[in-house]
């Protein structure tokens, strides 16, 4: 994942957790008599910029749906969007972790001054001279499939250097039950102004209490902070009509998951507008050995499985092109 920090800076991948905030469902004291609103059925994702009120209404609603036969469950990212404040559900680490609001993280060497995604408050991580700090919560997953760990990211640096590990920025980790889902470099310079999502796949752990940390590691005489809002769960990913969430501002072509791989991997994009999409594999001598995607698709985000179950171990190059845009990235199949 940590080459997608050349785009924003989180590499988090798509076998990992996260799907919609569950601290709503306290609020809502009988979900079960949603399950019969199937009009919403549907539209399933919901990182929404809609008032809160009504997030949190959609997001129990769509919980419940997918919960099928099961019952509800409660609180399985408590004050994912971190509106409750301090001491709400959420541990944070050393000094430099907190959550608090836009103003009260706002700074003369972060410019402009990050907006939460979400109602007024958020979470931050990161620090100065090698500070590791960590914000962590044990989560009650839903005993449903798929499962995904959603999150909103950006990040902030203090130098305009490009992304060279820990010398330069942060590294930043995704741990689910103590297992590094995933390592990235937190490596932009106050550029990256818009919230973008991050998920992991969990369903391979859905029904099981899990502990869900982020680790900022950052650099020497560098302040590299890493802000997280809107943390959920959720079953679907893909944006449809209706669903209230807005398409991804950028054509984004992702870091597959995991990398390297064996035999299957996951590549996500990011999809801003309809457009006409080609998604190939080639080798390295530029042949095609597959080709996932080719036709019109509608905005939202994207996710496609590779099997490479019939090729050999080496290097990969998966390449998409959405109208006029082409991008690509490199993936190792490892035998
Ligand atoms: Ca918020």
């Amino acid at each position: 994942m940590s080459e997608i920090v050349n785009q924003s800076m989180l590499a988090v991948g798509d076998n990992s957790f996260v799907r919609v905030v569950l601290d709503y469902v306290r609020e809502i004291p009988n979900l079960k008599e949603n399950k019969g609103a199937r009009s919403y059925g549907g539209a399933p994702d919901f990182g929404t910029i809609i008032e809160e009120w009504s997030m949190k209404i959609l997001a129990s609603i769509v919980l419940c749906l997918s919960a099928l036969a099961s019952r509800c469950p409660a609180q399985q990212v408590t004050n994912g969007n971190f509106e409750n404040g301090r001491g709400s559900g959420w541990i944070e680490g050393s000094q430099y972790t907190l959550v608090g609001t836009g103003t009260f993280f706002s700074s003369p060497s972060i410019q402009p001054p990050v907006d939460p995604r979400s109602g007024t408050w958020m979470a931050r991580l990161g620090g100065y001279a090698y500070n590791i700090d960590s914000l962590l919560q044990t989560v009650t997953l839903p005993n449903t499939t798929p499962l995904y760990l959603v999150f909103y990211a950006q990040t902030r640096s203090s130098t305009a250097s490009e992304c060279a590990g820990l010398f330069v920025g942060a590294k930043v980790s995704l741990i689910i039950n103590s297992s590094v889902i995933n390592e990235s470099y937190l490596c932009n310079y106050n550029d990256l102004l818009s919230w973008t999502r991050y998920y992991v796949d969990v369903s391979a752990i859905a029904g099981t209490s899990a502990t869900v940390k982020w680790k900022v590691e950052s650099a020497d005489a560098v302040w590299s902070y890493l802000y997280l809002d809107d943390v959920t769960l959720t079953g679907t990913l893909d944006v449809h009509s209706g669903s209230g969430e807005k398409p991804p501002a950028v054509c984004r072509l992702e870091q597959n998951f995991p990398n390297p791989f064996n035999p299957s991997t996951v590549i996500r994009y990011d999809l801003p507008s309809e457009s006409f999409v080609t998604l190939t594999v080639n080798d390295m001598l530029g042949r095609e050995v597959a080709r996932l995607v080719d036709g019109r698709q509608g905005p939202g985000y994207k996710t496609v499985d590779f099997s490479a179950a019939h090729l050999p171990s080496g290097v990969y190059v998966y390449r998409l092109r959405a109208g006029a845009t082409v991008q690509m990235r490199k993936m190792i199949l490892l035998r």
